[in-house]
Protein backbone atom coordinates (compact mmCIF):
# COMPACT_ATOMS: atom_id res chain seq x y z
CA UNK A 1 0.00 0.00 0.00
CA UNK A 2 2.79 2.73 1.05
CA UNK A 3 4.59 1.50 -2.19
CA UNK A 4 1.23 2.71 -4.43
CA UNK A 5 1.14 5.45 -2.60
CA UNK A 6 4.64 6.88 -2.85
CA UNK A 7 3.98 6.02 -6.78
CA UNK A 8 1.17 8.19 -6.91
CA UNK A 9 2.69 10.68 -5.26
CA UNK A 10 5.58 11.27 -7.65
CA UNK A 11 8.24 9.10 -5.16
CA UNK A 12 9.73 5.65 -6.17
CA UNK A 13 8.36 2.15 -5.75
CA UNK A 14 9.78 -0.25 -4.03
CA UNK A 15 7.65 -2.60 -5.36
CA UNK A 16 8.45 -2.35 -9.39
CA UNK A 17 12.35 -1.16 -8.44
CA UNK A 18 11.59 2.09 -10.86
CA UNK A 19 12.25 5.63 -9.72
CA UNK A 20 8.59 7.73 -10.51
CA UNK A 21 9.50 11.27 -12.07
CA UNK A 22 9.47 14.03 -9.72
CA UNK A 23 6.23 15.50 -9.87
CA UNK A 24 7.41 18.67 -10.88
CA UNK A 25 8.99 17.21 -14.18
CA UNK A 26 6.31 15.32 -14.91
CA UNK A 27 3.36 17.56 -14.10
CA UNK A 28 4.51 21.18 -14.76
CA UNK A 29 3.03 23.92 -11.82
CA UNK A 30 2.53 26.68 -14.41
CA UNK A 31 1.90 26.89 -17.97
CA UNK A 32 4.29 28.05 -20.75
CA UNK A 33 4.07 28.80 -24.19
CA UNK A 34 7.02 26.66 -26.66
CA UNK A 35 7.00 28.46 -29.57
CA UNK A 36 6.65 26.40 -32.79
CA UNK A 37 9.73 26.40 -34.77
CA UNK A 38 11.64 24.73 -37.40
CA UNK A 39 10.47 20.93 -38.14
CA UNK A 40 7.82 21.35 -36.09
CA UNK A 41 6.56 25.10 -37.91
CA UNK A 42 6.95 23.00 -41.37
CA UNK A 43 4.71 20.52 -40.57
CA UNK A 44 1.97 23.38 -38.91
CA UNK A 45 2.28 25.14 -42.17
CA UNK A 46 1.87 22.14 -44.80
CA UNK A 47 -0.73 20.32 -42.69
CA UNK A 48 -2.58 23.70 -41.80
CA UNK A 49 -2.62 24.07 -45.70
CA UNK A 50 -4.19 21.01 -46.47
CA UNK A 51 -7.27 21.71 -44.53
CA UNK A 52 -8.99 22.82 -47.97
CA UNK A 53 -8.55 19.69 -49.37
CA UNK A 54 -11.00 17.26 -49.74
CA UNK A 55 -10.00 14.43 -48.70
CA UNK A 56 -11.68 10.81 -49.34
CA UNK A 57 -10.25 7.62 -47.46
CA UNK A 58 -9.57 4.49 -49.19
CA UNK A 59 -8.39 1.19 -47.35
CA UNK A 60 -7.58 -2.25 -47.89
CA UNK A 61 -5.77 -5.45 -46.19
CA UNK A 62 -2.52 -6.69 -47.60
CA UNK A 63 -1.25 -10.63 -46.91
CA UNK A 64 2.71 -9.69 -46.83
CA UNK A 65 3.49 -13.77 -46.52
CA UNK A 66 5.19 -13.86 -49.78
CA UNK A 67 7.36 -10.31 -49.65
CA UNK A 68 8.29 -11.31 -46.28
CA UNK A 69 9.77 -14.11 -47.29
CA UNK A 70 11.55 -12.59 -50.61
CA UNK A 71 13.11 -10.19 -48.19
CA UNK A 72 14.15 -13.03 -45.70
CA UNK A 73 15.71 -14.68 -48.68
CA UNK A 74 17.10 -11.84 -49.95
CA UNK A 75 18.47 -10.58 -47.03
CA UNK A 76 20.16 -13.68 -45.97
CA UNK A 77 22.53 -13.22 -49.36
CA UNK A 78 23.79 -9.62 -48.63
CA UNK A 79 27.10 -8.88 -46.97
CA UNK A 80 28.74 -6.29 -45.34
CA UNK A 81 25.86 -5.77 -42.72
CA UNK A 82 23.51 -4.63 -45.06
CA UNK A 83 19.45 -5.13 -45.00
CA UNK A 84 16.78 -4.59 -46.81
CA UNK A 85 13.57 -3.35 -44.74
CA UNK A 86 9.71 -3.35 -46.27
CA UNK A 87 9.86 0.18 -47.70
CA UNK A 88 12.32 -0.24 -51.02
CA UNK A 89 9.99 -2.49 -52.01
CA UNK A 90 6.80 -0.68 -51.18
CA UNK A 91 8.54 2.25 -52.88
CA UNK A 92 9.17 0.78 -56.18
CA UNK A 93 5.66 -1.20 -56.20
CA UNK A 94 4.12 1.95 -55.87
CA UNK A 95 6.44 3.36 -59.08
CA UNK A 96 4.93 0.38 -60.90
CA UNK A 97 1.32 1.21 -60.08
CA UNK A 98 1.68 4.78 -61.02
CA UNK A 99 2.55 3.94 -64.53
CA UNK A 100 -0.61 2.23 -64.71
CA UNK A 101 -2.69 5.79 -63.39
CA UNK A 102 -0.79 8.32 -63.50
CA UNK A 103 -2.91 10.94 -62.74
CA UNK A 104 -1.78 9.90 -58.70
CA UNK A 105 1.20 11.39 -59.65
CA UNK A 106 -0.06 14.77 -60.20
CA UNK A 107 -0.93 17.78 -58.84
CA UNK A 108 -3.42 20.42 -58.80
CA UNK A 109 -2.26 23.60 -60.43
CA UNK A 110 -4.23 27.47 -60.78
CA UNK A 111 -2.97 28.53 -64.63
CA UNK A 112 -2.90 32.25 -64.44
CA UNK A 113 -4.09 31.79 -68.37
CA UNK A 114 -5.47 28.13 -68.60
CA UNK A 115 -7.24 28.23 -65.11
CA UNK A 116 -7.84 25.35 -62.33
CA UNK A 117 -5.31 22.85 -64.62
CA UNK A 118 -4.26 19.18 -63.27
CA UNK A 119 -0.23 19.01 -63.94
CA UNK A 120 1.24 15.04 -64.74
CA UNK A 121 4.90 14.73 -63.52
CA UNK A 122 6.55 11.80 -65.73
CA UNK A 123 9.59 11.81 -62.41
CA UNK A 124 8.24 9.50 -59.46
CA UNK A 125 9.39 11.58 -56.67
CA UNK A 126 8.00 9.69 -53.45
CA UNK A 127 7.95 11.22 -50.21
CA UNK A 128 9.28 9.48 -47.30
CA UNK A 129 7.38 10.29 -43.88
CA UNK A 130 10.13 10.08 -41.22
CA UNK A 131 10.29 9.77 -38.12
CA UNK A 132 13.50 11.73 -36.86
CA UNK A 133 14.95 13.00 -33.19
CA UNK A 134 13.78 16.82 -34.83
CA UNK A 135 10.26 15.68 -35.47
CA UNK A 136 8.54 14.41 -38.59
CA UNK A 137 10.27 15.07 -41.87
CA UNK A 138 9.07 13.75 -45.66
CA UNK A 139 12.42 13.53 -47.76
CA UNK A 140 11.91 12.19 -50.91
CA UNK A 141 13.75 9.42 -52.96
CA UNK A 142 14.09 10.90 -56.86
CA UNK A 143 12.92 9.20 -60.08
CA UNK A 144 11.79 5.83 -58.45
CA UNK A 145 11.10 4.90 -61.82
CA UNK A 146 14.27 4.65 -63.05
CA UNK A 147 15.39 2.87 -60.16
CA UNK A 148 16.19 -0.65 -58.48
CA UNK A 149 15.12 -2.04 -55.04
CA UNK A 150 18.38 -1.65 -54.28
CA UNK A 151 19.45 1.54 -55.06
CA UNK A 152 16.11 2.63 -53.56
CA UNK A 153 17.43 1.23 -50.45
CA UNK A 154 20.50 2.90 -50.38
CA UNK A 155 18.68 6.55 -51.04
CA UNK A 156 16.19 5.38 -47.92
CA UNK A 157 19.48 4.33 -45.60
CA UNK A 158 20.91 7.72 -47.14
CA UNK A 159 18.00 10.12 -45.93
CA UNK A 160 17.45 8.26 -42.80
CA UNK A 161 21.21 8.83 -41.88
CA UNK A 162 20.55 12.38 -42.83
CA UNK A 163 17.45 12.59 -41.22
CA UNK A 164 18.72 11.09 -37.97
CA UNK A 165 21.71 13.66 -37.45
CA UNK A 166 19.54 16.67 -38.29
CA UNK A 167 21.36 17.16 -42.02
CA UNK A 168 19.10 16.88 -44.64
CA UNK A 169 18.71 19.44 -47.36
CA UNK A 170 16.41 21.48 -49.14
CA UNK A 171 17.16 19.44 -51.84
CA UNK A 172 16.38 16.01 -49.98
CA UNK A 173 12.88 17.47 -48.80
CA UNK A 174 11.30 18.85 -51.87
CA UNK A 175 10.43 17.92 -55.42
CA UNK A 176 7.80 14.76 -54.17
CA UNK A 177 5.11 13.86 -56.16
CA UNK A 178 3.32 11.10 -53.72
CA UNK A 179 3.92 10.31 -50.29
CA UNK A 180 4.51 6.94 -48.05
CA UNK A 181 4.34 6.37 -45.10
CA UNK A 182 4.79 3.71 -42.70
CA UNK A 183 3.63 3.72 -38.78
CA UNK A 184 3.68 -0.01 -38.31
CA UNK A 185 8.14 0.67 -37.66
CA UNK A 186 5.89 1.75 -34.35
CA UNK A 187 2.74 -0.05 -34.65
CA UNK A 188 -0.83 0.17 -34.83
CA UNK A 189 -3.29 -1.01 -37.36
CA UNK A 190 -5.20 1.68 -39.54
CA UNK A 191 -4.00 5.50 -40.08
CA UNK A 192 -5.56 8.07 -41.93
CA UNK A 193 -3.11 10.24 -43.98
CA UNK A 194 -3.20 13.91 -44.73
CA UNK A 195 -2.47 14.75 -48.23
CA UNK A 196 0.34 17.79 -49.00
CA UNK A 197 -1.27 20.49 -51.30
CA UNK A 198 1.25 19.82 -53.52
CA UNK A 199 0.47 16.33 -54.05
CA UNK A 200 -3.06 14.24 -54.96
CA UNK A 201 -2.25 11.17 -53.27
CA UNK A 202 -0.87 9.84 -49.85
CA UNK A 203 -0.67 6.24 -48.45
CA UNK A 204 0.40 5.02 -45.19
CA UNK A 205 0.75 1.23 -43.73
CA UNK A 206 0.28 -0.23 -40.53
CA UNK A 207 1.86 -2.85 -38.44
CA UNK A 208 2.21 -6.40 -40.23
CA UNK A 209 -0.05 -8.50 -37.96
CA UNK A 210 -0.14 -12.29 -38.17
CA UNK A 211 -3.69 -13.22 -37.93
CA UNK A 212 -6.39 -15.84 -39.32
CA UNK A 213 -7.41 -15.74 -42.69
CA UNK A 214 -9.15 -18.01 -45.24
CA UNK A 215 -7.01 -20.23 -47.66
CA UNK A 216 -8.57 -21.13 -50.81
CA UNK A 217 -10.01 -24.04 -50.12
CA UNK A 218 -11.61 -21.92 -47.35
CA UNK A 219 -9.00 -23.64 -44.40
CA UNK A 220 -8.01 -21.18 -42.04
CA UNK A 221 -4.44 -20.41 -42.07
CA UNK A 222 -1.67 -17.94 -40.26
CA UNK A 223 -0.98 -14.67 -42.54
CA UNK A 224 0.96 -11.49 -41.88
CA UNK A 225 -1.57 -8.94 -42.59
CA UNK A 226 -0.75 -5.07 -43.31
CA UNK A 227 -3.56 -2.38 -43.48
CA UNK A 228 -2.98 0.07 -45.98
CA UNK A 229 -4.80 3.45 -45.82
CA UNK A 230 -4.84 6.00 -48.97
CA UNK A 231 -6.31 9.71 -49.10
CA UNK A 232 -6.74 11.27 -52.73
CA UNK A 233 -7.57 15.18 -53.52
CA UNK A 234 -11.11 14.06 -54.62
CA UNK A 235 -11.20 17.15 -56.78
CA UNK A 236 -8.87 15.98 -58.93
CA UNK A 237 -9.05 11.49 -58.28
CA UNK A 238 -12.10 9.92 -57.91
CA UNK A 239 -12.48 7.23 -55.51
CA UNK A 240 -12.16 4.50 -58.19
CA UNK A 241 -9.25 5.98 -59.58
CA UNK A 242 -7.51 5.22 -56.56
CA UNK A 243 -8.74 2.32 -55.41
CA UNK A 244 -7.36 0.85 -58.74
CA UNK A 245 -3.80 1.90 -58.51
CA UNK A 246 -3.82 0.71 -54.69
CA UNK A 247 -4.99 -2.87 -55.84
CA UNK A 248 -2.70 -2.80 -58.30
CA UNK A 249 -0.09 -1.86 -55.40
CA UNK A 250 -1.29 -4.82 -53.44
CA UNK A 251 -0.74 -7.21 -56.53
CA UNK A 252 2.44 -6.50 -56.43
CA UNK A 253 3.45 -6.88 -52.95
CA UNK A 254 1.18 -10.04 -52.28
CA UNK A 255 3.18 -11.30 -55.98
CA UNK A 256 6.19 -9.53 -55.58
CA UNK A 257 7.59 -11.69 -58.37
CA UNK A 258 5.30 -9.96 -60.78
CA UNK A 259 7.20 -6.61 -60.10
CA UNK A 260 9.90 -8.62 -62.52
CA UNK A 261 7.79 -8.63 -65.65
CA UNK A 262 7.81 -5.14 -65.68
CA UNK A 263 11.74 -4.21 -64.58
CA UNK A 264 13.26 -2.53 -67.24
N1 LIG B 1 5.20 -3.83 -39.77
C1 LIG B 1 6.02 -4.54 -38.97
N2 LIG B 1 7.35 -4.32 -38.88
C2 LIG B 1 7.86 -3.33 -39.65
C3 LIG B 1 7.07 -2.55 -40.50
C4 LIG B 1 5.68 -2.84 -40.53
N3 LIG B 1 4.83 -2.14 -41.30
N4 LIG B 1 7.86 -1.66 -41.13
C5 LIG B 1 9.10 -1.87 -40.70
N5 LIG B 1 9.11 -2.85 -39.79
C6 LIG B 1 10.26 -3.36 -39.06
C7 LIG B 1 11.45 -3.60 -39.95
O1 LIG B 1 11.33 -4.87 -40.55
C8 LIG B 1 12.59 -3.49 -38.96
O2 LIG B 1 12.68 -4.64 -38.15
P1 LIG B 1 13.70 -5.83 -38.46
O3 LIG B 1 15.01 -5.20 -38.77
O4 LIG B 1 13.69 -6.63 -37.22
O5 LIG B 1 13.16 -6.58 -39.60
C9 LIG B 1 12.12 -2.39 -38.03
O6 LIG B 1 10.70 -2.32 -38.18
C10 LIG B 1 12.72 -1.02 -38.27
O7 LIG B 1 12.59 -0.65 -39.62
P2 LIG B 1 13.38 0.68 -40.12
O8 LIG B 1 12.88 1.88 -39.40
O9 LIG B 1 14.82 0.42 -40.05
O10 LIG B 1 13.11 0.81 -41.63
P3 LIG B 1 11.88 1.04 -42.58
O11 LIG B 1 12.53 1.16 -43.90
O12 LIG B 1 10.86 -0.01 -42.43
O13 LIG B 1 11.21 2.43 -42.19
C11 LIG B 1 10.94 4.79 -42.03
C12 LIG B 1 11.82 3.63 -42.50
C13 LIG B 1 11.63 6.06 -42.39
C14 LIG B 1 9.59 4.71 -42.72
C15 LIG B 1 10.72 4.67 -40.50
O14 LIG B 1 11.96 4.63 -39.85
C16 LIG B 1 9.90 5.79 -39.92
O15 LIG B 1 10.37 6.88 -39.67
N6 LIG B 1 8.57 5.53 -39.67
C17 LIG B 1 7.66 6.50 -39.10
C18 LIG B 1 6.93 7.26 -40.20
C19 LIG B 1 5.99 8.29 -39.63
O16 LIG B 1 6.36 9.08 -38.79
N7 LIG B 1 4.73 8.26 -40.09
C20 LIG B 1 3.70 9.11 -39.57
C21 LIG B 1 3.46 10.25 -40.52
S1 LIG B 1 2.08 11.23 -40.01
O17 LIG B 1 2.60 11.92 -38.68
Amino acid sequence: KEDVLAFLAGGSSAATGTAAAPASTSIPEVASLTPIKGVAKQMFGSMSASTSIPHFLFTEEIVMNKLMALRKRVNSSLTGGQKLSYMPFMIKALSLSIKTAPIVNSRYVEDPVKGPCIETRPAHNISIAMDTPQGLVVPVIKNVERKSVMEIANDLVRLQELGAAGKLTSDDLQGGTITLSNIGTVGGTYVAPVLVSSQVAIGAVGAIKKRPVFDENDNIVAAHVMMTSWSGDHRILDGVTLAKAVMRWKHYLEQPEDMLLELV
